[in-house]
């Protein structure tokens, strides 16, 4: 079995290729619940619809989130009743998050609503959200404490990081099947994603740690760090405001206590002796995924620098 930990955007594109060359029986996706938000009355899943929805062959590619060809009447709608609009949801979008919040009213488990929302439509590989539990990613900045996708969607990064909480995470359990994912695999993928709001809540939760620290499977991450910049997102603003070096190599060193291989892009190559001095093997490859064959072609590389699976 193939374990892989993802967050959005840049962890659909790899899922992409590892779930064209891997039977979907033997991969295993647990995704990052952090960003999730209630918005308009409805839970939003930000990070399990991305995946979910590339899998599905539904994203839209240009931006990465949301269906693609959606149009967005419903939140033109809800703009004229004053409601907020900074959180692009589109109809059909809509309609995932009024069936998921239908699911957790009447009782049902996030991951079981996860898992009947990715079977109809298609999707083979097990997905399954890391917790059931409410966990909120906040970020506290020089304005004030807000809610992760405020900070990052509806103010665009521009607040400095002083902290990162993730609400929630104490009283947290991993869903149903995640340390068993963990303890199961032969090998467990980090994707390309952002280590502090995507990775880390993961990470955080209840034995997660522990578990990649001492299962058997060969741990890999996929550096979302391009030239010295996160291909997406904020991840260096945030690695900053924590104190870690905004670099692949501060990536690597916050997996430095379970990993054994980190794939790293060809143009920061400068940084392989220092990510081989925390006893981590380097793979250098191009890891920018802007087609379809570039995802598959990185997957590739990963499945190969995998000698256990
Ligand atoms: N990202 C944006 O930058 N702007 C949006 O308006 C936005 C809306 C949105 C709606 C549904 C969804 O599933 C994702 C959405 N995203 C949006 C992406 C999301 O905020 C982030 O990419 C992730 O949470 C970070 O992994």
């Amino acid at each position: 079995m193939l374990v892989a930990l993802a967050g959005g955007v840049g962890a659909s594109r790899l899922l992409y290729g590892l779930a064209k060359l891997v039977p979907p029986e033997k991969l295993t996706i647990i995704v990052n619940t952090g960003d999730d938000i209630e918005m308009h009355g409805l839970h939003i899943s930000p990070d399990v619809d991305t995946v979910i929805y590339m899998l599905a062959g539904l994203i839209e590619e240009r931006r990465g989130w949301g269906i693609r060809g959606d149009t967005f009447h419903c939140l033109e709608m809800l703009g004229r009743y004053g409601c907020e609009t900074w959180f692009r949801l589109g109809d059909k979008d809509l309609a995932t998050h009024i069936y998921r919040t239908m699911l957790l009213k009447q009782g049902t488990p996030l991951s079981v609503a996860t898992e009947k929302i990715r079977k109809m439509l298609g999707v083979e590989p097990k997905i399954i959200p890391m917790t059931n539990d409410r966990v909120e990613t906040w970020i506290i900045t020089d304005v004030g404490e807000m809610h992760f996708q405020e900070y990052y969607v509806k103010r665009r990064f521009r607040d400095r990081v002083l902290g990162v909480v993730y609400r929630g995470i104490r009283d947290a359990s991993p869903a149903p099947g995640v340390l068993e994912a963990l303890r199961g695999a032969e090998a467990v993928v980090l994707c390309p994603s952002n280590p502090i709001v995507s990775i880390g809540p993961i990470l955080a939760l209840k034995g997660v740690r522990r578990t990649l620290v001492e299962c058997e499977a060969e741990k890999i991450a996929v550096s979302p760090f391009v030239g010295s910049k996160p291909v997406k997102g904020p991840a260096d603003r945030l690695m900053e405001g924590l104190g870690v070096e905004p670099s692949a190599y501060g990536v690597a060193k916050l997996y430095a206590d379970f990993l054994d291989k980190f794939v790293l892009d060809v143009r920061d190559e400068a940084l392989r002796d220092r990510i081989e001095a925390l006893g981590i093997e380097v793979i250098i490859a191009d890891t920018l995924m802007k087609t379809p064959a570039d995802r598959i072609r990185l997957a590739r590389v990963v499945l190969k620098s995998i000698t256990r699976f």
